[in-house]
């Protein structure tokens, strides 16, 4: 069969063709001929298809056969279509459907016999970041494109919603809110996607028989609602709650006094507390394997990899599968920007191991809190986990976007490209960037970093000018896209951007020309530092969040590239007399930490809050907890000459033992406010160490 499929995608390569159908189907076949059926230019979709045609969509049940699976044969006198369950007859239609709208545009139904099912059980999304929880809306269009996509899971789990986590877990919801949930879980079943609906009690949860009855109840009431498929998160939590013999423990009398007793309930699926390799515990008996050898094997395992956001391995898997003693549930942080929410996320969806299903019982992508602009990352998720082997992570990206936005296909792509990186955070994930321009850009860069200019190539020059050139042109096409005003209004700011940092580039390429002519250079900057103003403002105006505040795009290299740039002549036109505006004098810093993650972590620079009347520098906010061992510690290390007014830090609990100190030198330290201080930071002075979550450091100068 394989070697068949094989001579026939190389003989026929549009049959095979993923532009074709998606996600790929596990087999095509050329009905023994490459005919085709052809179709009256005006024949409308599947609905009156058989009458138009004659051609008769034929339907036939099989028993033994892969659950959500599915067969389609077209040949000139009939479609059939073979499946054992609903779900592996709505895929067929599905993939019926797409052969259909591409032989309405072409004219031709080709004659074809494709044998599919899906690689993994379980694909979709989880609504698990933190932050404003999708709208209502944006739901309803979530599930419809799911079930396009064939994929048959939604967890629906937004950190932010009171009725899911603390402090309402226990409580009902209001009534407005509780119809709108039945709506959507009615939306799911109509397009084949379990909802469901995960609670996160641990943050408060007492180990008794009122709290198991509370979750009991919770679920009860979910229901009522139409529920049929439930979860229970215990990710991001610390203390009492984190006890891996209770939360098994409650899971599986969940499972014994709910599901077990429903006969319509799908299986339980859980998140636990250790959910990537490291934060887990890597001796042997400890939490992980608890949870192996206690949990009813029935019940799912989430995982996030080898650390909060990572590619997934197959080394990755195997190893936590050892230790849950099932495969685990993939939980892919990808592209969730909760932790960097001034970046879009918007690369291909690549590091993700083509040999590891039978490792994963599933595969959900935790999302942007922007519904629209995760739709790329979802279409290439579903691709994934469909057919693991024919997954092509950059194909896929680029056929995703044409096939979302065809009418402003370039436009997007060209955007994408330069919005992927999350820069530097304390996950330490990566996304490579603007690849096409991105090494001359740092070739640019380190040289500026050592005061001199470096000279470009007139081919390299022509490269980044025709890219630059598209910014504008690009975000144009977009924002004036009537089709997508739903994306449009999530990125607004950050394409506004965009657009004037690709004028702003072009204007530093006809300064990195200029040799000899000051004067000229003078003007150059100035028009160059009006539209560095621009994106200032931008940035300083929009997405006002408190943990990553603001836009940016083209964060890792363009924008080094044009901050470089910008110290470099504004020293040297300075230098040499020009009147150049100075830079606001603000305050910098950088984060001071023993602790490895947090290395990475940056140092907000809040001057941008324009209404308020000091300078701030803080500490990039986390959504995790830190583990202080003895002597950790966490601070800041100021850089510019500002003296400190006041010093303000929060945790999430009380923390006996974490002292605040302020040093000169890095070497003697002092309790006491040091006003010119250089080096401010939190220490574990205690000898055990301390979990919390730091909800704030920030230091306010005069
Ligand atoms: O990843 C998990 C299991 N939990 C949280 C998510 O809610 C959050 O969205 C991501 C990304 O910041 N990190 C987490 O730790």
């Amino acid at each position: 069969m394989k070697t068949l499929f094989l001579i026939l995608s190389i003989c026929f390569p549009f049959l095979v063709s993923s532009q074709t159908i998606y996600p790929i189907p596990q087999l095509i076949e050329a009905n023994g001929s490459m005919d085709y059926v052809g179709l009256k230019s005006n024949s409308t979709l599947l609905k009156d298809f058989s009458t138009k045609n004659g051609l008769k969509v034929v339907e036939k049940k099989l028993k033994n056969f892969h659950n959500e699976g599915y067969i389609l044969v077209i040949t000139n006198k009939k479609i059939e279509i073979q499946y054992s369950t609903a779900r592996g007859q709505f895929y067929a239609y599905k993939t019926l459907v797409q052969l259909l709208q591409q032989a309405k545009s072409n004219g031709k139904l080709f004659l074809v016999k494709i044998h599919d099912h899906p690689d993994v059980a379980f694909r979709g999304t989880v609504e698990g970041f933190y932050g404003n929880p999708w709208s209502y809306e944006a739901r309803i269009a979530q599930l419809q494109f799911y079930g396009d996509w064939k994929m048959n899971t939604y967890i629906y789990g937004p950190k932010d919603d009171p009725y899911h986590s603390s402090p309402k877990w226990r409580e009902a919801y209001p009534t407005d809110e509780a119809a709108k949930l039945k709506e959507l879980v009615e939306i799911a079943n109509k397009n084949q996607v379990d909802f469901y609906w995960a609670i996160h009690p641990g943050k408060d949860i007492k180990w008794n028989n009122a709290d198991s009855l509370a979750v009991l109840h919770k679920f009860q009431l979910m229901y009522d609602l139409g529920v049929r498929h439930f979860a229970v998160f215990f990710d991001d939590i610390s203390g009492e709650g984190t006890k891996a013999e209770k939360q098994a423990g409650l899971l599986n009398y969940l499972q014994k006094e709910f599901i077990d007793k429903k006969n319509d309930v799908g299986a339980l699926i859980m998140c636990p507390t250790e959910y990537n390799k490291g934060w887990s515990n890597p001796k042997e008996g400890t939490y992980l394997d608890i949870l192996g050898d206690q949990l009813d094997k029935r019940i799912h395992v989430m995982w996030t990899g080898n650390t909060v956001i990572h590619d997934i391995t197959l080394e990755g898997q195997q190893w936590v599968n050892k230790r849950i003693k099932r495969p685990s549930f993939v939980w892919w942080n990808f592209p969730v920007s909760d932790y960097v929410r001034n970046h879009l996320l918007l690369g291909e969806s690549y590091g993700l191991d083509k040999d590891a299903k039978s490792e994963m019982s599933g595969f959900v992508t935790n999302p942007m809190d922007k519904p629209e602009a995760s739709k790329v990352a979802i279409y290439s998720v579903a691709n994934y986990s469909w057919n693991l082997n024919g997954y092509d992570s950059g194909k896929t990206w680029k056929d995703a976007i044409a096939r979302l936005y065809p009418s402003m296909n370039e436009a997007y792509l060209l955007f994408s490209t330069h919005n992927t990186d999350p820069g530097p955070s304390y996950h330490q994930y990566r996304r490579l960037e603007s690849q096409a321009i991105s090494s001359v850009l740092d070739g640019l860069t380190e040289s500026l970093k050592v005061g001199k200019i470096k000279s470009l190539s007139a081919e390299e020059e022509s490269i980044l000018k025709k890219e630059f050139q598209k910014f504008e042109p690009s975000t144009k096409a977009i924002l004036t896209n009537s089709k997508h005003q739903n994306l449009v209004v999530e990125i607004k700011p950050w394409l506004d951007y965009f657009a004037i940092q690709g004028k702003a580039a072009l204007l530093l390429l006809e300064m990195n020309r200029i040799t000899d002519n000051k004067d000229l250079l003078f003007n150059f900057f100035q028009e160059f530092q009006q539209q560095r103003d621009q994106m200032i403002k931008i940035d300083q105006t929009n997405n006002g969040n408190p943990y990553q505040p603001g836009i940016v795009t083209a964060s890792r290299h363009v924008l080094p590239w044009m901050e470089q740039s910008y110290l470099y002549y504004h020293k040297l036109l300075k230098e040499s007399g020009y009147p150049v505006k100075d830079a606001a004098n603000q305050p910098a810093g950088k984060v001071y930490t023993n602790i490895e993650p947090l290395k990475a972590l940056p140092v907000q620079n809040d001057v941008q809050n324009g209404n308020r009347p000091f300078q701030v520098l803080k500490l990039s906010r986390m959504l995790e907890y830190i583990t202080f061992q003895a002597n950790d510690y966490v601070g800041i290390n100021i850089t510019s000459a500002s003296k400190i007014r006041e010093m303000k830090f929060r945790f999430d609990e009380k923390l006996e033992g974490i002292e605040l100190q302020y040093s000169h030198d890095g070497l003697s330290w002092t309790k006491d406010k040091a006003v010119q201080a250089k080096f401010v930071r939190l220490i574990n002075t205690g000898s055990e160490s301390k979990t919390a979550r730091l909800t704030q450091f920030e230091i306010i100068f005069e």
